[in-house]
């Protein structure tokens, strides 16, 4: 009988050692990303954790700051403490060269969040090395960003039901989330989730690499955004440990290889899990399929190991579901390669090719009059493009509604409203020699969405002749978007449109070639 302890919900697959040819293939993987050029260098490294030493200082001062101001003697105010904890891929050890440090500030119970927001964000403002300083306090999850000597930082703020936080405090008994507020509960989730990640993998040095090669595989795929319903971070970030776990003593390299074959055939939606779900002492929702018919929903749940418990994937649809399914189909053929040796772990990573795959697209234009409200409004669009997805979803003869995982932002200067239409519509006049406020002309800021659409093959058996209706899904969207508490109907445009694959503009080729066209050129 094995003694061993088992990570995860169920005993490992394997717990063999590398073999030599493993080995091999995981140095090559390693080799492959230092030139892709994924590693920061020594000195860069170095200059983030002095960033983080001065941070905590700061932090530490603004805490006794607000101790005084409360009437705590001095040596209490010293003692009252304060600590910074990393979280995101920062925290995981993944991060790039142009890569956040995503940073949460945890208190004592008499340091409130107006403090935060007030006098931590004057001390920061005073710092010479602080630039692009913003706050959020309203948000979902409240944040201050800036960029401190150039390394940009997510600030968040939790306080703690603690009259002093201790260096050594470690944020994993549940019990500390007592009595808080959404918010704070919500800004500790972040590092909770991370930790409780990093605790639960066994080889951390093997997870590193694996997880930085598919996070690029899976962004060269065009299959990395939680807002398009894709996978986002840290759903990744759970599906490597979890092969992780299956497989505790293997090499980098047959990670990512076992990683592909295991997610190909995954019988969804039987969740992913890290461990089993906890419960806890917050009267939330933790995710549970059998109480709540939303949780029952989703097509590919990847469940968050630290209590409260949630879903990662709630965004994902049939569509997105097929596309990443197909997508770990193919990369699995490639890593069964790699690990023979007859591939490189280069052709992973080539690039998706999504503008050459459907003879149809939607083009969705967002457009504006100002760069901030066209942030604002355009952002507002990419959130509920996934609704638009879902709605198409349900056309008849429509077999996949693909979002690509990114926008498209262009400026151009209109002299008059024909024009100003055109450009609504991704005609852009050519560019003018005129300085951005000339007389008679005005900016229109756009942003541009696509999405594939595949239709179905016409049945041998019908003479019915095909034809696709979507009007409904696109005059819906564009209903709730217009339906935005800040729309403004002067200033704000949104276009949805149909084109064929030849219409697409050059900017989506991005330097690649497009597509040949499918008509031969006479000779000359
Ligand atoms: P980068 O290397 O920074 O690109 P990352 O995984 O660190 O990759 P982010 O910095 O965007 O990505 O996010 C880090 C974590 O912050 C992930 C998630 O727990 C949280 N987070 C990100 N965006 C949001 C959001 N809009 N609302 C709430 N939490 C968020
Ligand atoms: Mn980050
Ligand atoms: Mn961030």
């Amino acid at each position: 009988q094995q003694q061993q302890q088992y990570w995860g919900v169920t005993p490992s697959i394997s717990t063999a050692e590398p073999t030599q040819k493993e080995l091999e293939v995981t140095d090559q993987l390693v080799q492959t990303l230092k030139d892709l050029g994924l590693f920061e260098s020594e000195e860069e490294s170095r200059k983030r954790e002095v960033v983080l030493g001065k941070l905590n200082a700061i932090f530490k001062e603004f805490v006794t700051k607000v101790a005084l101001r409360h009437g705590l003697p001095e040596s209490m105010a010293e003692d009252a403490g304060g600590k910074i904890f990393t979280f995101g891929s920062y925290r995981l050890g993944v991060h790039g060269a142009g890569s956040d440090i995503d940073t949460l500030c945890v208190a004592p119970s008499f340091v409130k969040r107006e403090d935060f927001f007030g006098e931590m964000y004057e001390l920061l403002k005073a710092r010479p090395e602080v630039t692009d300083l913003t706050a959020i306090a309203d948000a979902y999850v409240p944040v201050i960003n800036f960029e401190f000597s150039k390394i940009p930082i997510d600030l968040l703020f939790a306080g703690l039901e603690l009259p002093s936080i201790p260096d050594d405090l470690d944020l994993a008994d549940n019990n500390l989330l007592k009595k808080l507020d959404e918010r704070d509960v919500r800004s500790l989730n972040g590092s909770r989730v991370t930790d409780e990640i990093l605790r639960l993998v066994p080889n951390i040095d093997a997870f590193r690499i694996a997880l930085r090669c598919i996070k690029l595989w899976a962004k060269r795929r065009a299959i990395y955004s939680n807002v398009m319903g894709f996978f986002g971070g840290v759903a990744w970030a759970i599906l490597v440990a979890r092969v992780c776990q299956l497989y505790p003593n293997a090499a980098a390299g047959a990670i990512v290889s076992k990683f592909f074959r295991i997610m190909h055939k995954w019988s969804w939606p039987q969740p992913v899990l890290l461990k089993h779900i906890e419960e806890g002492p917050l009267a939330v929702r933790v995710w549970n399929p059998k109480i709540y018919p939303q949780d029952k929903g989703h097509k590919m749940p990847i469940i968050t190991p630290a209590y409260p418990s949630m879903c990662a994937t709630h965004n994902v649809t049939d569509s997105t579901r097929t596309v990443t399914t197909q997508e770990f189909e193919r990369a699995a053929d490639l890593a069964d390669r790699i690990m023979v040796g007859s591939g490189s772990w280069i052709e992973l990573f080539t690039k998706s090719d999504f503008f050459s795959r459907y003879k149809f697209y939607l083009q969705v234009i967002a457009s504006s009059d100002h760069a901030e409200s066209q942030l604002r409004w355009s952002g507002m669009v990419e959130s509920r493009l996934r609704q638009l997805v879902k709605q198409l979803e349900l056309v008849p003869h429509l077999d996949l509604a693909h979002p690509y995982i990114k926008g498209f932002n262009n400026v151009c200067q209109v002299i008059d409203d024909e024009e100003k239409s055109r450009a609504a519509h991704g005609q852009f006049p050519p560019p003018r020699d005129l300085p951005p406020d000339a007389e008679g002309t005005s900016s229109l800021y756009t942003s541009t969405f696509y999405i594939g659409l595949s239709i179905k093959a016409k049945d041998p058996n019908s003479t019915a002749p095909r034809s696709l209706d979507i009007r409904y899904p696109t005059q819906d969207f564009v209903h709730m978007v217009r339906a935005w508490d800040k729309f403004d109907e002067q200033k704000m445009g949104i276009v949805v449109q149909y084109m064929k694959s030849v219409a697409l503009p050059a900017e989506v080729f991005d330097g690649d070639e497009p597509p040949k066209p499918i008509k031969k050129r006479p000779k000359s």
